[in-house]
């Protein structure tokens, strides 16, 4: 396989319709270090970004606001100026937001023309028809919650957001107090986009709290619902691995595809050989892939060389616009094998661990990465803070190998810890846990779940996995995915919150 010939290609082209505005809408502050921040903001996925320079002088308005311009175009953005239609003129920006006391609506069409993007701040059913009449392009609408960026004294909330949506026709951008923890109800209320300040600015990672927020968009898109891609070794025998991924994926909802990095002879009682994939050939399935095809996550499984993992680092780290990464440590098989040595570990805690949105290693594997025992609840709870001080954003640190009545996995997100707890399954019928696991809670995510949620709906799915798994094979059983899915989707009510 190391040939990677191409003998020939199909090439079709269809250019996607967007909204003018639509998902993450970031509103500048007057804080040091803008351009960096706002860098940051739009490689997690900023769609929008409105210069709001309050007091400025005109000098420093158009040299901020042409730099701004310059970093949206390289992200394939839009800027839009707060309140000053001239200024958005004389930078040429894409648009204008004005507010209740900026000038009509009508004014700004004229002097700007019609293929620039207009939008109005409204509070009310009356002001938001009025704006869509005068032909605005989108309205601001707020507040939806009491906010320190600015004095607000009308509170419409989620629940008047949701009285005025199915009047208005264009996108409604929700403002005020908007964070990842209260935009889903935001969103369920009808929101296009959500208009924000502080939650992703002030935010000592912009470009994680503005990739949150956007995923959060995926929750009420029709099925396949998001992307997964997983990245990892295939499984002959069906039951772990790239396969298991699929199923998983497919089973819950969201489109998979896929990146191998190795192929396995390997059936329920263990692996027998490894046949190992360039690493140029993975980063080429990686291009090829991502150059076509939108992806909301990436799940990491087996990667099996130390080349492979340094490959997969650098090519993440050169990536201008990020794809939140869950990441399953997979170093040891069910039947013992060793799938990465200490070069490959040591190589992965360096360069790949501390770009995990989500690392999901089991006991055994957090005890290889941190080269000492863990044996209670207790000292998981260390050993995820540990885990989550080499660089990942997130922790979930699984206690099924430990002993007891419940199987409890910490969730450490760097300032609290979560536990979640199901009733232990004795059994053996447990390959492919460790994928599918990984697999679902990425794919939650992919469906616009924020962590906590996701992590809780993955843990549901592979307690029901285990306890639904069949005898097959003469060794460890693969987990049950197709009724765990099944139980899984019966159990997803309307509600998301
Ligand atoms: N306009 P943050 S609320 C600029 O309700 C602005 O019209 C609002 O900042 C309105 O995301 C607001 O930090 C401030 O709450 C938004």
């Amino acid at each position: 396989m190391s040939d990677c010939s191409r003998p020939f290609r199909l090439v079709v082209n269809k250019v996607a319709a967007q909204p003018a505005i639509a998902g993450v809408y970031l509103i500048t502050d007057q804080g040091d270090n803008l351009m960096e921040r706002v860098r940051a903001a739009l490689a997690g996925g900023v769609s929008a970004v409105q210069y709001r320079a309050k007091g400025k002088p005109r000098e420093a308005c158009l040299a901020e606001g042409g730099e701004l311009k310059q970093l949206c175009r390289s992200f394939g953005a839009s800027l839009i100026v707060n309140d000053d239609m001239s200024l958005a003129r004389e930078l040429d920006a894409d648009g204008v937001h004005l507010g209740q006391d900026d000038g009509g609506v009508v004014a700004a069409r004229e002097l700007l023309g019609p293929g620039k993007i207009i939008g109005k701040s409204t509070h009310n059913l009356d002001e938001a028809i009025q704006a869509e009449q005068d032909g605005a392009d989108y309205i601001g609408f707020g507040a939806m919650y009491p906010t320190a960026s600015k004095v607000v004294t009308h509170i419409p909330g989620t629940s008047g957001l949701a009285a005025i949506r199915d009047r208005i026709r264009i996108p409604v951008v929700a403002i005020g107090g908007i964070t990842t923890g209260n935009a889903c109800r935001v969103i369920d209320a009808g929101a296009d986009a959500v208009a924000v300040i502080s939650s992703v600015l002030s935010c000592p990672r912009p470009d994680r709290a503005a990739m949150e927020l956007k995923l959060l968009f995926n929750r009420n898109r029709p099925f396949p619902r998001g992307s997964v891609l997983s990245i990892a070794g295939s499984d002959s025998g069906g039951g772990a691995g790239i396969q298991a991924d699929i199923k998983t994926i497919t089973l819950l909802g969201s489109y998979a595809a896929s990146v191998l990095t190795a192929l396995t002879a390997q059936n329920t009682r263990g692996v027998s050989s490894i046949h190992g994939l360039p690493p140029s050939f993975v980063i080429d399935q990686l291009d090829t892939v991502l150059s076509d095809i939108p992806v909301d996550v990436i799940k990491t499984g087996m990667l099996h060389t130390p080349a492979i993992i340094s490959a997969l680092a650098e090519w993440l780290n050169e990536r201008k616009a990020i794809i939140p990464l869950v990441i399953d440590p997979v170093i040891i098989a069910k039947g013992g094998a060793a799938l990465m040595d200490r070069d490959a570990i040591h190589i992965f805690r360096e360069q790949l661990l501390p770009q995990a949105y989500l690392l999901t290693p089991n006991v055994p594997e957090a005890e290889r990465l941190l080269g000492r025992p863990v044996r209670s609840e207790e000292e998981m709870k260390e050993a995820a803070r540990e885990l989550h001080a080499l660089g990942a954003a997130n922790v979930l640190l699984k206690g099924g190998h430990l002993a007891g009545r419940l199987s409890s996995d910490i969730l450490y997100d760097g300032s609290e810890w979560h536990t979640f707890s199901a009733e232990r399954v004795f059994t053996c019928n447990t390959h492919g846990t460790g994928c599918s696991c990984a697999s679902a809670i990425a794919t939650f995510l992919a469906q616009g779940e924020p962590l906590r949620c996701a992590v809780e709906k993955g843990k549901k799915f592979i307690t029901a996995a285990i306890r639904l798994a069949r005898p097959l094979g003469k060794g460890h059983s693969p987990v049950n995915h197709f009724l765990a899915a099944q139980e899984t989707m019966r159990h997803q009510g309307p509600d998301k919150e």
